[in-house]
This record gives structure tokens, sequence and C-alpha cells, in this order.
């Protein structure tokens, strides 16, 4: 049988797996902790393949431990690929990139159910390291299997922990045969929790993406002068962590410069040797800028080290950066977006339109392939926290979208 009526899913299966995957990595108060390669990430690679198995995929892994489960269509071809990640930050909640994932084997599922084949096939992806915590930079699987990252490169990055990632990849027994980088699906689409407070704050149940906003991440390490905290006195000082406080006000003051969406945040600062009555010989920071034009992150970014220059030199201190992550911004397919947009509207969903404010999967392969993504609410904007809450019926939802739109997909309907 080809496809013809709309495709009917299981909200309390789609709920089921979500809590599945959420009991790995599970941290006591809540959320998940799988960080990329560690040994609750490969639980949670090693469930996805077993349920992948289960649905009849065919299971593959690449190079760099991107896993894909493949359902074949009435024709060979490149796929309609549904893919997210499931690696989580340290403070992970149960749907950012998780739901991408189990919403893709919803829909096998219920392709499955209702015994049709689809003309094209259709490819779901769970990408290694989605999140760029351990191991910078972010989006690496995605970018490896589109092109835009050297998988020689990756596989040789050593993460916050000292671990490098290709002996991380293959002592978890995730380092794969499949080629990287990867084949270009027909299409790519992606289901995502916003993470921000837009869809709730504008009352909608969906947005189509129009695209993902620029993302630059650099690591500073500024090098002092420990000295004794009681006796040198405040001008002989050479002081690296107030080097890099400078530096995190000098961030936020970017970002009122240049005004929205410009946004800056450091993340991670570290002083050594961390003691109180130690004046702080280094200290190390990451600083994540992101903004919608390419140019005007650039120039903040620009501005950005040159401040920390000054700071650090006014402060007797060496400054060193070193680039962790850097992507510009892309937008999606319009007719794709449209399509999403259409689809939603069709289901009485509350629709609307907006770029990322977080970088996603997706990005990797807007510029290879029709390209876009579904978001449903985040509850007060929340996410990266344990407490990252979606309400089922709004899962639901922006699972059904993303099946409408694959379905003609896959059918090719034009
Ligand atoms: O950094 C991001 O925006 C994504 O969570 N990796
Ligand atoms: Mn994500
Ligand atoms: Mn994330």
């Amino acid at each position: 049988m080809t496809v013809t009526a709309a495709l009917r899913l299981d909200p309390a299966r789609l709920r089921a797996r979500l809590e599945g995957f959420g009991r790995i990595g599970a941290l006591p108060g809540g959320g998940v902790c799988r960080l990329a390669l560690t040994d609750a990430d490969r639980a949670g690679r090693d469930h996805l393949v077993a349920e992948m198995q289960a649905l009849g995929l065919t299971v593959t892994i690449d190079r760099i431990g991107n896993i894909t489960g493949t359902r074949q269509g009435r024709e060979d071809g490149p796929p309609v690929m549904i893919g997210s990640h499931i690696d989580s930050v340290a403070t992970g909640g149960l749907y950012d990139g998780t739901l991408g994932v189990v919403a893709g084997l919803e829909i096998a599922e219920a392709l499955n159910d209702a015994d049709l084949t689809t003309r094209r096939p259709l490819a779901i992806a769970a990408f290694t390291n989605e999140e760029g915590a351990r191991f910078a930079p972010d989006m690496m699987g995605s970018g490896v299997h589109q092109g835009a990252l050297d998988l020689g490169a990756m596989l040789a990055v050593r993460g916050i922990d000292g671990a490098v990632l290709g002996d991380e990849l293959a002592r978890i027994g995730h380092s794969g045969p499949a080629p990287c980088p990867g084949p270009t699906p027909a299409a790519y689409l992606e289901l995502h929790i916003e993470q921000g407070p837009v869809l709730e704050r504008e009352g909608l149940d969906i947005a189509a993406v129009t695209g993902v906003q620029g993302i630059s991440w650099t690591e500073m390490t500024i090098a002092g002068q420990s000295n004794h905290a009681g006796t040198t006195p405040m001008g002989l000082r050479r002081d690296a962590g107030l080097a890099a406080a400078r530096i995190t006000l000098a961030a936020r003051a970017l970002a009122q410069t240049f005004g929205p969406p410009l946004v800056a945040t450091v993340g991670v600062l570290e002083l050594s040797p961390g003691l109180t009555n130690v004046i702080p010989e280094t200290a190390r920071l990451t600083v994540d800028l992101r903004h919608t034009d390419a140019d005007t992150l650039t120039r903040a970014r620009a501005q950005l080290l040159a401040e920390a220059e000054v700071a650090a030199a006014e402060e007797g201190c060496a400054l060193s950066t070193r680039s962790l992550a850097d992507f510009p911004p892309v937008a999606f397919d319009p007719a794709l977006v449209a399509r999403i947009e259409t689809a939603a509207r069709a289901r009485g969903l509350r629709t609307g339109r907006m770029p990322s404010g977080a970088g996603h999967d997706a990005q990797m392969f807007a510029p290879n392939c029709p390209t876009a993504m579904v978001f449903v609410p985040s509850q007060a904007g929340l996410s990266h926290n344990i407490a990252e809450h979606t309400e089922p019926a709004q899962l639901a939802a922006g699972a059904q979208v993303l099946a409408d739109v694959a379905l003609d997909l896959l059918e090719g309907t034009p």
C-alpha cells in the first residue's frame, strides 16, 4: 500500500519513549546528564540502536559515531531524514534533542502500524556530540556528516576532562564503519523544543523555524602571577582573576552596546590555583557570542578580543585565545518553512515563524539540502536546565506536524 492519508501517531507511545530515555543518565533531582561519549551517552546510544532494530530499521554507525536507522521505501535513492541528538549538557532536560529523535521513531512505528511503504526511504539520525559541552565544537557529528568539520580533526579533539574524542568513541564501542562525510538526504527535518521564551510569550503552539543564528565560541587563557593575598600591594599584582572578571563584564557590556539579538555568555570561568589566600595565577574562560547577522557577529567578536587584550595588559597579564566554534548564520528552505506553517495551521495550531537562538544539527544540512525545523514551546523558556518542560499535548502536536510534512516529502509530493 502507498501512503494516502495522514499518519496517526500515538502520543502515549511518544511520551513513554521520552520517559525511557529520561531514565538514562537520570539526575537525582530530575533531568539528565548524558555528556557526549560518556557511559551515560553509551547507554543512550545502545538503547536507541535497540529501539531502531525493534522497528525493523537498518542501523548504521559512521566514523564519528552518528547513528542512522533507515526504513526502506518503494524506491531507492536519498532518504528524507529526521534527525537530532541524544547527548545532553550536564544539567540537561528530557526533551532537548531527544524529542526530535523519538519523534522520528514514532513516525517509523506509525508507518509500520499502518503497513505503509513510502516512496522515499525514511532515515532517522542521532548525531554525535551536538552539545559540544565536553568536546568543542557543538554540532560536531552533523558537521562531520555534512563535510563542514574534518573527521580527523574532530577525532583528535581533547575534551574538558582531557579525554580524546576518538579514544572515547572507541571505548564506548560506537566508532562505526560508515564513511564520513555521509550521504546528503533528499530533505532534512528536525523537531526541537524552542529552548527560549518566545512561543510561550506569544501564545503559540508551533514555530516554523526560519534559520539559526551564527555561533562563536572563544576560549581565553590569562596568565598572571600567583602571589600572597595578604602581603602583595594592590598596585603590584598581576591578577589573572581580575582580568577575567573585567572580560566577563566587557562581554555583558558588548551585548548591551550592540543590542538584541546579540547575546554574550561567559559559561566557563576557572581560576588557578583557586585558593582563598592566593592571587590567581591563571584564568580560563569561554565566551559564547551569537547573532543572526554574520558581519555583526564578526565585529562583536573583534571588539571583545580587543577589549580583552587591554584588560589583560592593564592587569599585567598575558592573554591567549583559541576559537572553539565558529558557525555562520543559516537560513532554512523557505518552501519547507512554509509547508511546516501550512501543516501546523491545518491542524488548528497557533503557528508563527522565528529564527533559532540555539544551534542545531539542522544548520549543518541547510547548505546542502532542503532543511527546516519545527519548534514547540519551552515552559518559562527554560532549557539546559533540569526543569526543562513542554506539555505532552504540545510534544504530540509538534510530532504530528513533523509527521505531516515528512509524509509529503516521503511521497515526494512536489
Ligand atoms: O549551543 C547550542 O546552541 C546547542 O545547545 N548545542
Ligand atoms: Mn538541542
Ligand atoms: Mn542543547
